[in-house]
């Protein structure tokens, strides 16, 4: 999958690119990231990025030219990618959207900073806008390093293991269930029985049992957009049950 990253902090988005799963995606060539700095597109002395906003105000723009020369070099290569500008307007990321756009291939983050792009340049080149939440970063980059991130675990081959993105948090649109490791016994806290009798029937339907009650407990509101078969109703009607019987005691 190749992604094209439009940015004028280049180093900080390649950074992502040298570490751990990200990282070796791009050394087995899963996954190909080129950067595109605007600044690199000025034509004046100074190599001005930002420009005023019309109306006044406080806070800069990007300024459109170099920013438009970038996105025209980008799109000379990355033809039929798809342009994602990130900004607290855009449409929440979702596991699915990630997934999705996985699917479709190529893409081209335009990472905003200042106080964002002329409108008619949003218009004119972007083909979607999204955000990875309802706060305020200083700019689009981290915002394209967590859909770097969370695109390259759902690249066939990218996670080292066999046992792919399905076991994520949300891939069935669940939260995960709690893991244990060493010690047996942690500040008086035993490791629950059933994952230590072997049992990997059992340990199954704990584990699902356990997603099902975290989700209902947490985000039900995410149990709403799952349709649960009989098992799985089974299940999280047994951890309402132990939940009700627990909490009268
Ligand atoms: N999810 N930001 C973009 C520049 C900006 C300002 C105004 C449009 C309008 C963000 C987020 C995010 C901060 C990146 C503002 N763009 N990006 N930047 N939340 O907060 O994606």
């Amino acid at each position: 999958m190749r992604v094209d990253v439009i940015t004028l902090f280049p180093e900080l988005v390649e950074q992502v690119i040298g570490c751990g799963i990200v990282g070796r995606a791009a050394e087995q060539k899963l996954l190909e990231l080129h950067c595109w700095n605007p600044r690199e597109y000025t034509r004046d002395r100074h190599r001005t990025v930002d420009d005023r906003p019309y109306g006044g105000g406080p806070g800069m723009l990007m300024k459109v030219q170099p920013l438009q020369d970038a996105i025209h070099a980008v799109r000379e290569q990355s033809r039929d990618a798809r342009l994602v500008y990130l900004s607290p307007q855009g449409q929440l990321l979702t596991q699915e959207k990630l997934a999705q756009q996985v699917d479709l291939g190529s893409v081209i983050f335009l990472c905003g900073r200042y106080e964002g792009i002329d409108e008619r340049l949003i218009q004119q080149e972007v083909d979607e806008e999204w955000s990875i939440g309802d706060y305020v970063i200083s700019g689009g980059e981290l915002a394209a390093m967590v859909c770097i991130d969370g695109m390259t675990r759902l690249i066939p081959g990218a996670l080292g293991h066999d046992d792919s993105a399905q076991q994520d948090s949300f891939s069935q649109g669940l939260l995960d269930y709690p893991h244990y490791t060493r010690p047996e016994e942690y500040l008086g806290e035993r490791v629950p029985g059933v994952l230590m009798n072997g049992n990997h029937r059992e340990i199954e339907d704990w584990r699902e049992r356990q997603s099902l009650g975290r989700t209902w407990q947490r985000r039900p509101e995410l149990l709403e957009q799952v349709r649960l078969d009989t098992r799985q109703q089974a299940l999280l009607d047994e951890f309402i049950a132990e939940h009700e019987r627990t909490r009268k005691r």
